[in-house]
């Protein structure tokens, strides 16, 4: 018989040979015959090499080497299987932990939102909300935000069935909290809004905006200082510092774009704030005597500082996010981190 007519013989042998085997025992009998020690079947096979030809030589070890293999093998699976068996037959241990589901976590931008609004709560300011869809008086010329005037294109939205739009900012919410509560008024506005933007890494055409508004006999710009440097402080820890520059929004007169010191870089000038020591977080101002007028409010009686911020924009600066579009991707490596 030749050479790998033995091999196939042994292959089949040890196939008949092993399934007959029914304990450990005897599997490491069959296992010891064929693969262990000087007179082990595969030893005696690889003896008959020597009788070879050096071109049959080297064909037959290779067979025989893959013979091996194959017997080793099979042997490693009946013992995991026998293995895995036990394992199941073994009583539960009721001191082991339990396997927890999944859970869910709110979303980061929902954290910072709910972070955002506990801040004014505790300063006294009650949380408001209003419809998406808003009409264009709410959200336009009550707003001192005249229909064909440049300033419009920044809070320009999605419009549906005149008059309806979807709300380019939460501050009709703040308009219909006017014309239905008497001052002193302190809200806050949380909620979606829309612009017909292009996304981009800073840019969606939905995202959550934070706005608010206190109306009463002496309100002052020197309260909305106060106000946004303990709401810097809570947010983004004590020693923070607030940065007033002048702006231009239709609803507040004057206008401030407000910056805070760098918590990053304690406002020494690094990658976050671009250097500068500052970062941009919101803008506000006194509200406008025209949007008094709008609501039937004296204007010469009441006057009232407003705010507003974009929260994925303050979400960003908080963890680091580069790009905006990530909080809509609902990627679980991404939202794992917070
Ligand atoms: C009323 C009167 C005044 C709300 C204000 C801002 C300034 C502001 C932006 C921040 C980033 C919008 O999300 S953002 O793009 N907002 O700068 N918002 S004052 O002023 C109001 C609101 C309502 C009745």
């Amino acid at each position: 018989m030749d050479l790998s007519t033995k091999i196939e013989e042994t292959r089949k042998r040890f196939a008949q040979e092993l399934s007959a085997a029914s304990t450990q025992e005897e599997r490491d009998r069959v296992k010891n015959r064929y693969l262990s020690g000087p007179k082990c079947v595969l030893r005696g096979l690889f003896g008959e090499l020597g009788r070879l030809s050096p071109a049959q030589k080297a064909d037959g070890g290779r067979a025989l080497n893959a013979l091996k293999g194959e017997l080793e093998e099979a042997c490693r699976a009946l013992a995991q299987q026998d293995r895995r068996e036990k394992e199941h037959k073994l009583p539960p241990d009721p001191s082991l932990p339990g396997r927890l589901p999944p859970l869910g976590r709110r979303h980061p931008v929902t954290q910072t939102m709910d972070d955002v609004i506990e801040v004014f709560a505790r300063l006294g300011f009650d949380v408001v909300h209003g419809p998406e869809i808003e009409n264009e008086r709410n959200n336009f010329q009550a707003l001192n935000i005249p229909l064909d005037h440049p300033s419009r294109d920044a809070f320009d939205t999605f419009y549906l069935e005149p008059p309806w739009l979807l709300r380019s900012h939460t501050s009709p919410v703040q308009v219909r909290t006017m014309l239905r509560r008497k001052p002193p008024i302190r809200v806050i506005a949380p909620g979606k809004v829309f612009r017909p933007d292009k996304a981009d890494a800073s840019h969606l055409p939905m995202f959550h905006q934070v706005e608010g508004l206190a109306v009463g006999e002496g309100v002052t710009f020197a309260q909305l200082k106060g106000v946004l440097l303990l709401f810097a402080e809570s947010m983004f820890g004590v020693g923070t510092q607030v940065r007033f520059r002048p702006s231009f929004f239709p609803f507040t007169e004057p206008s401030a774009e407000v910056d805070i010191s760098c918590f990053i870089c304690g406002a020494k000038g690094c990658s976050a704030c671009k250097g500068s020591g500052w970062m941009e977080i919101l803008g506000a101002g006194m509200v406008h005597p025209h949007v008094f007028e709008a609501v039937g409010l004296d204007p010469g009686r009441f006057t009232g500082f407003a705010f507003g911020m974009g929260i994925e924009r303050i979400c960003m600066l908080r963890h680091g996010v580069a790009d905006i579009r990530y909080f809509l991707e609902n990627h679980l490596r991404f939202l794992e981190q917070f």
